[in-house]
């Protein structure tokens, strides 16, 4: 069947027997590509069903369908011409785990940030509205990106302009993790609540026994708003707001769900379609596990050695705990991620899950910080985006402590360029009262969080994604300096300033260099971004002509461009070269890769260092 869908258009005409057809080999080829080359699994299983009924009622493009983070839109990437190279997903080259304006007519807007479907699609339906057009937007957002404050500011404007926009809650009760929060509780109620369930049915079999009018009301019911909207209003809360709620409705029952969009499809006013959905559908172990089977990293991954920097937060906040500082660490639904899940379970008093929420948690932060709790923010480079002005605002305006553990900075691989943590240094850089820094290696990483803990200070650490192998799991927390850098190798003439994951490069490539200089040159471990080590850079102006910065972040306002400002007051400065990410997004593919195609590996690295004292000499 898949074999001759090459548009949303060839669904129309299937029955609805074919159509559960189509999702099973739909379901297939997400999971055997998914095991094979790696990717999200149990949210694009668990939408399948839902997929097919909006594609089966919807006239996408036409019709907007606008997917939240873009996850799970793996079968609207298949069903929308991309079924070939479905394969291709998150390599390089290839289709995009997300959504991608630039990739498919069918990617109305392009995501992989949660919260966002609800507010760009009531700009959508204003933008209908001007141009006097006439098309649905349909946005798709789950349990867990409602989480999100953004999902209520985009509602408290929709209910109040009353425009034609359906928001489909595809709730499978779970964020990565479990779904938190006072919303996830009511949601579930709903979809639990037997007296509402009970309420339900009861009505149904009481229409049908009414003799020879049963079937005309049963019509009625299920034809007329009233109908739809289920005898009773469960959704109370969107309602008030001025949204219709419908449901809970089956998203693996394609009649049931066929039959209410096409209804809704002529609604003028807002409304939310409750759809529960099981997520990891179709697949025993992802059903059983969602959690577990969230993502999948495929068969040709290859282990490498050490421990995730991840890995060594969870630990250091584990050994702690044993400190007499009083703190509590933060997470917006990335508590696997960010490797504090055992941290979490073996200390639920001194963590909150706030949900998606990462401007709430900043805020919140600040709270804690006024009371004498240390907050510890441990939270992906690319999501801290989110919280930028809280941190500015609530923190370091006030110049609170807190500690910012920000991992998957730098380049992050697959996920792609909504995902690459390369701008933090930029955002932090320019504000005042933050200390920014990154670790070398994992026990530097553990005394930095130890630092930042006893700073009394709005303290940040950025490092990478990925394995580390120089940690050791028994050692003690030391206090460092805070802005004192470290020398790493001694020379002359030539300093290669590097920061956090750079500097490992560097000391790769420092025999090479060495070689061809013949000479011994300069690395020096730039621990701290800001404030930088000025005692440091005014002694090695003395004896170094020729200065190197290397960092794995924006270019712009980043640290090279912090001693390039540094050095541009000072007499007679050496020569100084800047190396980090170039203007620009970068694509998707393995780190590796990345590191190449932007010259942050070791022989660009080294070639780039080579070519420029070349051009030193010639000048
Ligand atoms: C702003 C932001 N924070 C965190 C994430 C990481 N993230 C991706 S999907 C996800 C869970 C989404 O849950 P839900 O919306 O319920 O979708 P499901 O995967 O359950 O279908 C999270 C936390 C993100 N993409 N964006």
């Amino acid at each position: 069947m898949l074999e001759r869908i090459n548009s949303p258009k060839d669904l129309k005409n299937l029955s609805i027997d074919e159509l559960y057809s189509l999702s099973d080999e739909i379901s297939e080829l997400i999971k055997f590509t998914i095991e094979e080359h790696g990717g999200h699994y149990s949210s694009p299983l668990g939408v399948v069903d839902l997929t097919i009924a909006l594609h089966y009622v919807y006239d996408s493009p036409k019709d907007k369908l606008i997917w939240d983070v873009g996850h799970q839109a793996y079968a609207h990437k298949i069903l929308t011409g991309r079924r070939d190279l479905f394969k291709t997903i998150r390599q390089k080259g290839g289709i995009s785990g997300f959504l991608k304006r630039d990739e498919s007519i069918h990617d109305i807007i392009g995501a992989g940030h949660a919260t966002t479907s609800i507010s760009s699609g009531l700009g959508l339906a204003h933008a209908r509205d001007i141009n006097e057009d006439d098309f649905n937007v349909v946005s798709i957002i789950g349990d867990g990106a409602m989480t999100g404050g953004l999902a209520y500011e985009g509602m408290n404007n929709l209910g109040f302009h009353r425009t034609q926009q359906t928001i489909i809650l595809n709730d499978n009760s779970k964020s990565i993790s479990e779904s938190v929060g006072a919303l996830s509780r009511y949601l579930n109620k709903i979809i639990t609540n037997p007296t509402y369930n009970k309420l339900r049915t009861d009505i149904w079999d009481i229409t049908g026994k009414i003799p020879v009018i049963s079937k005309v009301i049963r019509k009625f019911l299920k034809k007329s708003e009233e109908g739809i909207k289920g005898f009773l209003t469960p959704g109370i809360l969107f309602e008030e707001l001025g949204i219709r709620y419908i449901g809970p409705l089956d998203g693996h029952d394609l009649d049931e769900m066929i039959r209410v969009f096409h209804s809704v499809k002529d609604f003028k006013t807002p409304v939310l379609l409750h759809i529960f959905t099981q997520k990891g559908k179709k697949s025993q172990k992802a059903e059983l596990d969602s959690t577990k089977y969230y993502s999948l990293s495929g068969k040709d991954k290859v282990e490498s050695k050490g421990i995730s920097y991840s890995k060594i937060v969870g630990n250091s906040l584990i050994k702690l705990t044993s400190e007499n500082k009083k703190f509590k660490c933060i997470t917006a639904a990335m508590d696997i991620g960010t490797g504090i899940s055992d941290f979490c379970k073996n200390y639920p008093d001194k963590y909150i899950d706030v949900g998606i929420a990462e401007s709430h948690a900043v805020s919140y932060a600040s709270g804690l910080a006024t009371e004498g709790i240390v907050p510890i923010i441990t939270i992906y480079s690319t999501f801290m985006q989110r919280a930028y002005d809280q941190i500015m605002h609530d923190i370091l305006l006030q110049d609170l402590p807190a500690v910012f553990c920000m991992d998957r900075a730098g380049l992050v691989g697959p996920d792609g360029p909504t995902h690459h943590g390369i701008f933090d240094i930029s955002m932090l850089n320019s504000l005042p009262n933050i200390i920014i820094s990154a670790p070398k290696d994992g026990n530097e990483l553990f005394n930095l969080l130890y630092t930042g803990i006893n700073s009394n200070k709005p303290f940040s650490i950025r490092y990478p994604k990925g394995n580390c192998d120089v940690y050791n799991h028994d050692s003690h927390p030391l206090l460092i300096d805070i802005g004192k850098w470290e020398y790493l190798s001694k020379g002359k003439n030539v300093a290669l300033l590097a920061v956090g994951s750079m500097l490992k490069t560097c000391m790769d490539i420092k025999a090479n260099i060495e070689d061809y200089l013949n000479e011994k040159i300069t690395i020096i471990n730039a621990r701290f971004v800001k404030p930088m080590d000025k005692n440091m850079l005014n002694e090695i102006s003395k004896n170094h002509k020729t200065i190197f910065t290397f960092e794995e972040g924006s270019e712009i306002g980043g640290f090279g461009s912090s001693v390039l400002n540094y050095f541009s007051n000072i007499k007679d400065p050496p020569k100084i070269y800047i190396k980090g990410i170039q203007d620009s997004f970068i694509e998707q593919g393995t780190r590796e890769e990345l590191l190449e195609i932007t010259g942050l590996d070791k022989n660009s690295i080294l070639n780039f260092i080579i070519n420029k004292i070349k051009n030193n000499e010639k000048n």
